[in-house]
């Protein structure tokens, strides 16, 4: 119906960096901030371990089980493809969502394996069709700096070599997908100052009005 048509959905907003860049605090910072003007936001974080294909996926980061490499591969888009109509659900009643991690992470994690067996083109296409951001932040640290954080090392990505290939197959995935909007952030950066340039990129688009209909996808 015409009514529900011209309500305004929620902004979908996708976080994306490296291991140790920050995202989970600055997503919790943004939401923080998205509700002190007094709108509704709801932080999402992939891969979601509490469903049962998050608990395959848990298990495989720590190291307690083994996959093939498409299988697992094929199981975090899973289990974003499971979340989907709460998403579309959760917009459509004008609430803006803040995703940690999401389709980017997806392909190149699983390009940057170290044996090379998937391509960043295979890895990409079972995301095709998942509703696509309004914004993408991608929080951007040379490994050096990552691994100079704390707790470092825990599981199975989370190694230099494979960091610094995850780095530039980010660059050059956000460098094909020109359609759409993805803003660098210097993560370097102590925690407020990057924040503070989150916050910014937010007024922007909160400025550029509201949107309607669900995401394309
Ligand atoms: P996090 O809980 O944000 O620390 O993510 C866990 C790890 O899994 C992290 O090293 C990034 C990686 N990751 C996240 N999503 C995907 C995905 O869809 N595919 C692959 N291969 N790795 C992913
Ligand atoms: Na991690
Ligand atoms: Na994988």
């Amino acid at each position: 119906d015409v009514e529900a048509d011209s309500k305004p959905r929620g902004h979908l907003i996708v976080v994306e960096g490296l291991d140790r860049s920050g995202k989970t605090t600055q997503c919790e910072m943004l939401c923080e901030d998205i509700q002190g003007r007094e709108k509704k936001v709801k932080y999402i974080k992939f891969p979601d371990r509490t469903t049962a294909t998050g608990q395959m996926i848990n298990s495989y980061l720590q190291g307690k089980a083994e996959q093939n490499d498409q299988a697992i591969h094929l199981l975090f888009s899973a289990n974003r493809w499971e979340a989907v109509q709460g998403m579309l659900d959760e917009l459509q009643s004008g609430t803006t969502i803040v995703i940690d991690r999401y389709s980017f992470s997806g392909a190149v994690y699983s390009a940057a394996k170290e044996n090379q067996n998937l391509s960043l083109e295979w890895a990409w296409n079972p995301e095709i069709g998942l509703p696509q951001p309004d914004l993408v932040l991608f929080l951007d640290i040379s490994s050096e700096d990552a691994v100079k954080r704390g707790g470092y090392g825990e599981e199975r990505y989370e190694k230099e070599e494979m960091q610094i290939k995850v780095r530039t197959l980010f660059k050059h995935l956000f460098s094909k997908l020109d359609h759409l909007n993805v803003r660098n952030i210097d993560a370097g950066q102590p925690l407020q100052s990057v924040a503070d340039q989150i916050w910014q990129v937010y007024l922007k688009l909160e400025e550029s009005g509201p949107a309607y209909g669900n995401p394309p996808s």
